[in-house]
């Protein structure tokens, strides 16, 4: 993490072959609620997502289209900007592979490894998986030469290659991976990448020769080949991040020097599917260039069927959009982010869906259902001029609980918290009984205090539950007469009193989903 207050933090950029599923949306909205929590503690943030264009896997699901793959990519880039446009992430960029400018520093970086004697030439005989656009040795194989990672057939090739000389790297990778504990988190990913690199770690196949593969960056020093697709991919955060400007002469183009922009990430966040690309292709590419290696990379787990990891392939997809067409896209968020301890994995059950659904209905909203509506029947519907410092402590408690939690990424137990937040508040109504305090003229002073310390304490809710319920929270904020959702800190300061408020539907209403019939 940098020092400087800033926060530059990714998501893999997902491939442009098949639709966005509920994998994509976990990562992304874990990013999403990251980038916006941050933000409300007063960060400067820049939160980028986007698209992977090239390569076999885009060329082969085009050509069965019977389509351009450029307009493959274009369909579905637009399609996943869509999915992030309706699940409320508030990226500052989507990076798309196909873009000139990524083409232009995929180049420059590809050069500047050629120039520093980085890259050889030999012939790679191997096999290769397409699914996962990754190379295996036959003894990795499974029977039938299956993919160990996917289970499909891969294909023999014998072809033409440059190399990296990623091998020179290890040592310095060890070494970096020891000196910083948290690099890689949770622990049990860098142990599996220590363990990794106990074997020798091999050279890295950079390119593919065109006459098999046309759908790629054309390597700047042979246009016979194209870059290999996840070199061209990793390289996508180093092209959002401005560090490199590649219209400039080579000695100009920002490799010496990074300040200014926003490399090196903060935080490379994904599935644990891909973290030896990200933690051991990518870091010895940039020492290949000579720049700063990434500051942290997350691996989290992944949404499991039954037992089987969710993939378009296993036919077990859920769309996340259908649900929210039921739910609304909060109520999506705060299932995901709640329900998967960060780092484990999870499984995806319609029943707990709707009990976690259930706990947002019956434990938030029917608190700011209950307190808006009394603050209307006993008040005229205005905040009293009281203190509404009841539940002050338990408010300052729970923001130092969430943010703890938030900066170790324990999503869920930042929303635990915020949670028992509510249901302590639901609590203190059933201890001060305001109905009751209201039928003796003698506790005036007491339903004020009480009045005003729910409508605080909402306040506080409100800026807890926006990293990941923004909608709702919005309306919250605005029921209770703000703008907008205030962040942790105004929370704390803004002055409720005298402040009218408004009713208005359940935030989370009771819903029969169309497929609870089925
Ligand atoms: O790998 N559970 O793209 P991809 C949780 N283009 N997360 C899941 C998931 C599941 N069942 N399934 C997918 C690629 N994901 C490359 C990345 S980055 C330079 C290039 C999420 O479309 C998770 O984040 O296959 C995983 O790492 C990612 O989707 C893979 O997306």
């Amino acid at each position: 993490m940098s020092d400087d207050g800033r926060r530059y933090l990714t998501t893999p950029i997902y491939y442009a072959s098949g639709e966005p599923h509920l994998g994509h949306a976990y990562t992304t909205i874990l990013a999403d609620v990251l980038a916006r929590f941050w933000r409300q503690d007063g960060r400067d943030v820049f939160f980028l997502t986007g698209t992977d264009e090239h390569g076999q896997k885009i060329q082969e699901e085009a050509a069965r289209r019977g389509v351009e793959p450029l307009a493959l990519c274009d369909e579905m880039a637009e399609r996943f900007a869509a999915a992030w446009r309706t699940l409320s992430i508030s990226h500052d960029r989507f990076i798309r592979t196909t873009e000139p400018e990524h083409v232009a520093v995929v180049q420059a970086f590809l050069q500047r490894l050629w120039d520093r004697g980085e890259i050889y030439e030999d012939t790679y005989r191997g096999w290769y998986c397409v699914h996962e656009e990754r190379y295996w040795t036959a003894k990795d194989l499974g029977p039938d030469n299956a993919c160990p990672d996917c289970g499909r057939p891969t294909r023999h090739v014998e072809e033409k290659n440059y190399f990296f000389k990623m091998s020179t790297y290890q040592d310095a990778l060890v070494r970096h991976i020891r000196e910083n504990p948290d690099w890689i988190v949770p622990e049990v990913r860098r142990n599996e990448i220590l363990g990794f690199l106990q074997n020798p770690l091999e050279d890295l196949s950079i390119s593919r020769p065109k006459s098999r593969l046309r759908w790629g960056i054309t390597l700047p020093f042979d246009e016979d080949h194209v870059a290999y697709v996840w070199v061209d991919a990793l390289i996508n955060y180093l092209t959002a991040s401005g560090a490199i400007d590649p219209s400039r002469p080579p000695a100009e183009q920002g490799w010496d020097d990074v300040s200014g922009s926003w490399w090196p990430a903060d935080l490379h966040l994904m599935g644990k599917d891909i973290i030896t690309t990200h933690a051991v292709y990518w870091p010895t590419l940039l020492m290949g260039v000579g720049l700063p290696v990434q500051r942290q990379i997350l691996a989290h787990g992944w949404w499991v069927v039954g037992d089987t990891k969710m993939s378009k392939s296993l036919g077990n997809v859920i769309d996340p959009l259908a649900l929210r067409d039921d739910f609304g896209t909060d109520a999506v968020r705060w299932y995901l982010m709640r329900e998967m301890p960060t780092g484990s994995d999870a499984s995806y059950t319609p029943e707990r869906f709707l009990t976690r659904y259930d706990e947002l209905g019956n434990v938030l909203g029917n608190l700011a259902s209950r307190a808006i509506s009394m603050i209307g029947k006993y008040r005229d519907g205005v905040v009293p001029d009281a203190s509404g410092t009841g539940l002050d402590a338990q408010v300052a408690e729970t923001f130092a609980r969430a943010r703890e939690a938030m900066e170790q990424y324990k999503v869920h137990e930042a929303l635990a918290a915020a949670m028992d937040l509510a249901r302590t508040a639901n609590g203190y109504v059933e201890d001060r009984q305001p109905w009751s305090q209201a039928k003796d003229p003698s506790q005036a002073g007491d339903l004020d205090e009480t009045l005003a310390t729910l409508a605080r304490t909402l306040l506080a809710l409100c800026a807890l539950f926006e990293p990941v319920a923004p909608g709702r929270m919005g309306d919250l904020a605005g029921r209770l007469g703000l703008d907008g959702v205030p962040t942790l800190e105004q929370a704390r300061a803004t002055d409720l009193r005298r402040r009218p408020v408004t009713k208005g539907d359940p935030l989370f209403p009771r819903i029969e989903p169309s497929w609870a019939s089925d």
